[in-house]
């Protein structure tokens, strides 16, 4: 860990070198997206150069591919692998029961589908991302493209009857372009506030025509590794 790194990546790093000490020789590894599970890849990849750990991974994003190919991991697909034996991911809230809010980074299709294709998932972050309750970060929740604006507008009369308190719904924007996922799909970005229900919120979310998934993480995470810029971590 070099000295210029900032207190947030330092805590980053710290949480993400205790989670790949969980990887054993031989294992199925879901690898996440953002800059923490940036860390976690670094991480590993020297422990397989230094340590010769034999470790294949799933990616869950074209980002997160690309650089654990360039760091020497090997890469396989989810229907290749089958089952993993771990994911190690990123988050962008976590509350005290360790649901997660995920998909700042766009990627909380891929990420939900390798998590729950895992025997077990662990979350790594700086210790600001744990939160009271979900909401203050808007919710991503990924469309198909096909009718985008009525499925918005059928997001936008669900909040209406849900335990929220914010209900403004926009789509991401990048680059002036509405932003496209791994999977071609757009994000809405629910600003929410306070979620007092993550649960059914998760649940009514998916069946509406049009959400393909959402980024709350209800029951996924079972380990919670949060790290301070001082290098000290606690593990739930
Ligand atoms: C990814 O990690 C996303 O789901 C989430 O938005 C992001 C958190 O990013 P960072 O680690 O950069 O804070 O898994």
């Amino acid at each position: 860990m070099s000295s210029e790194m900032s207190p947030i990546d330092r805590a980053k790093y710290a949480a993400a070198v205790k989670a790949v000490d969980y990887v054993q020789d031989g294992m199925k590894v879901g690898l996440g997206t953002g800059s923490t599970a940036f860390w976690m890849i670094k991480r590993l990849a020297e422990r397989v150069r230094d340590e010769g750990l034999r470790v294949t991974g799933v990616p869950t994003s074209s980002r997160t591919a690309a650089l654990a190919r360039e760091e020497g991991i090997a890469l396989t697909t989810l229907d290749e692998a089958g089952w993993l034996d771990l994911t190690i991911d990123g988050a962008d809230e976590v509350d005290g029961d360790l649901n997660l809010i995920k998909g700042g980074g766009a990627a909380l299709l891929h990420e939900k589908i390798v998590a729950t294709a895992s025997d077990r998932m662990i979350v790594i972050a700086d210790a600001a991302k744990q939160v009271a309750a979900l909401g203050s970060f808007p919710l991503p929740v990924e469309v198909i493209p096909f009718g985008w604006q009525t499925t918005q507008k059928l997001v936008e009369e669900l909040l209406e009857g849900m335990d929220v308190l914010g209900r403004e719904v926009q789509v991401r924007q990048m680059g002036g372009m509405k932003l496209l996922t791994d999977q071609k799909n757009h994000i809405l970005d629910l600003h929410l506030k306070h979620i007092g229900n993550p649960r059914q919120l998760a649940m009514v979310l998916n069946q509406i025509p049009g959400v393909v998934e959402n980024g709350l993480f209800v029951d996924i995470c079972d380990v919670l590794i949060l790290g301070q810029a001082d290098g000290r971590v606690t593990v739930r």
